[in-house]
């Protein structure tokens, strides 16, 4: 028996021993079963698997990684599979197993008095946000995935969305966690504690992790008051600058009442309209940008109103907002935020977008998106910046269209040229390159730009210790 026929040989045996753990039904291994777990959302990444397995408990889970590590399999973790940077996508060779978490969805128990609820990695987001509400209270993770992402797949990649300028990031949303390590020990630190000082955060060592230490199967996460009252509004800025001071605008006037800031600009708000047509900028003229601003409260509705009417109005005093439209009904604050939640679905549509995540102290931000627009003009005259996202947060999606008239193939050409560009801009004023999609298999070239070689090397000898053979979704986040 040659090499070949000796890996061939064990990864069958491993396949029935996944069979003997999770049952026949839940370990795929046909291409049209496989099919959905190996593409990433943008259409960017396709794998392949030797099998999908599917476990249902923190015990199965357990068992299919010790047999993947006896059998020297690599893994590759996968929630909702919504990543947007291919990082829940296998690579092409077909050894890796791919470890879904999708039929973990028990919510395990909710916590009234200590405001925590226990659940599941495989529970959709959505779902933790309805348990929440049923019981009178609100979790405030907010994502244009929501829908479809999984707490263990937020967790993985510490997600943050547009609640983060109120409520943090997944990070700050959660008290405790459990995870399966590697070699299938099972560490129990579901803790409800809001304070524990005995140690090392590990906790904070599985979040942001990307899937390369360990499965995380649970977590404890904080609940908060449910907001009564919201009030959503949709102002005209002249540009980043204007949308920052009228941040400071709306602070000063709404305080931490602040849920949601963000931005769009004018080319973004346009590609939206002519990619989706259920949507429109609730204005009269397309403005050369825009903010969407949400405020809420455990307040009456009408206050909260009069509130940011106010700001506005202060705002328009000093010329920051030409023009703002406050959603009047429900409905009207739906069809808002619908442009906004509309804007990655327009993307795809409107093209292959080559796509940054960065985040710059708030107060460079302006002065990031003016260099970096010259930048990206001066390499490839044409091309089309489409910026938005959460500049409360000094976050913005700096995605970059081809110039009319260049192919995609040309343009795809250049990307790592581009991007380079823009992520030297962002490490100059010491940002991050990525704030929230994490760095997956997209950016993990990028790595040694913006991270320092000590860095670097304590996070490889924590992979080392905690994945000695380093099977836990290989080729992501870390360079080779
Ligand atoms: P997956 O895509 O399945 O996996 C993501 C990563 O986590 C992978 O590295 C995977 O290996 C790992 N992983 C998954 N589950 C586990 C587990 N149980 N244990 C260990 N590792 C695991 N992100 C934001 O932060 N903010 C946004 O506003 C936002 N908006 C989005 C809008 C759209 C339309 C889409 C498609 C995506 C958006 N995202 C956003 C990105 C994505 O939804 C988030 O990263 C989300 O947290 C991923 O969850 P998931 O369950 O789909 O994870
Ligand atoms: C958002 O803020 C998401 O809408 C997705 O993080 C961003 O598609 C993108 O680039
Ligand atoms: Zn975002």
């Amino acid at each position: 028996m040659d090499k070949r026929d000796v890996i061939v040989n064990a990864v069958r045996e491993l396949i029935e021993t996944l069979k003997d753990i999770v049952g026949a039904a839940n370990v795929l291994t046909e291409p049209v079963e496989q099919a959905p777990f190996l593409a990433d959302w943008l259409g960017k990444y396709r794998g392949e698997a030797a099998a999908v397995v599917r476990p249902g408990t923190t015990q199965e889970v357990a068992n299919v990684m010790a047999a993947c590590t006896a059998a020297r399999v690599p893994v590759v973790p996968q929630g909702g599979n919504t990543s947007m940077s291919g990082g829940a996508t296998p690579d092409p060779s077909g050894q890796a197993v791919v470890l879904s978490l999708q039929r973990m969805r028990r919510i395990r128990a909710l916590d009234p008095i200590g405001q925590t609820i226990a659940v599941d990695a495989g529970v959709i987001l959505a779902t933790v946000q309805s348990a929440a509400e049923e019981a009178g209270f609100f979790f405030p993770l907010s994502l244009g995935a929501e829908g479809s992402c999984t707490i263990g797949g937020n967790l993985a990649a510490n997600a943050g969305g547009v609640a983060v300028l109120r409520y943090g990031v997944m990070r700050e949303l959660t008290l405790g966690i459990e995870a399966v390590l590697p070699d299938g020990r099972i560490w129990n630190g579901m803790k409800a504690l809001r304070k524990d000082n005995t140690g090392y955060a590990l906790r904070d060592l599985f979040i942001g992790s990307e899937g390369t230490l360990g499965i995380i199967t649970g977590a404890v996460l904080k609940l908060f008051p449910r907001p009564t009252a919201r009030a959503t509004a949709f102002a005209a800025v002249a540009d980043v600058s204007s949308a920052l001071r009228l941040l400071g605008v709306i602070r000063a006037h709404c305080g931490d009442r602040l849920t949601a800031f963000e931005f769009m600009t004018g080319e973004t708000l346009a590609m939206i309209q002519r990619q989706i047509d259920s949507v429109r900028v609730p204005l009269e003229q397309m403005p050369p940008a825009g903010v969407l601003i949400e405020l809420s409260d455990i307040d009456d509705e009408t206050a909260l109103s009069t509130r940011l009417e106010r700001a506005l109005s202060a705002a328009m005093d000093e010329a920051l907002v030409a023009d703002a439209v406050i959603a009047q009904d429900k409905a009207q604050a739906g069809e808002i935020w619908r442009l906004r939640e509309s804007v990655s679905q327009a993307l795809v549509r409107e093209g292959r977008a080559i796509k940054h995540d960065i985040s710059v102290p708030v107060s460079e931000i302006a002065e990031f998106v003016a260099t970096a627009d010259q930048a990206v003009a001066a390499a490839m005259p044409g091309i089309r910046p489409m910026v938005f996202g959460h500049l409360g947060d000094g976050n913005l999606h700096y995605n970059l269209m081809r110039p009319l008239a260049v192919t995609d193939a040309e343009f795809a050409a250049q990307s790592a040229m581009l991007t380079r560009i823009v992520h030297d801009e962002t490490c100059r004023r010491h940002g991050s390159i990525s704030a929230e999609h994490g760095i997956g298999q997209l950016r993990v070239d990028e790595m040694t730009v913006c991270k320092a070689p000590l860095e670097l090397e304590l996070m490889q000898a924590l992979k080392q210790l905690l994945d000695p053979h380093g099977l836990m979704n290989p080729g992501k986040l870390l360079p080779a």
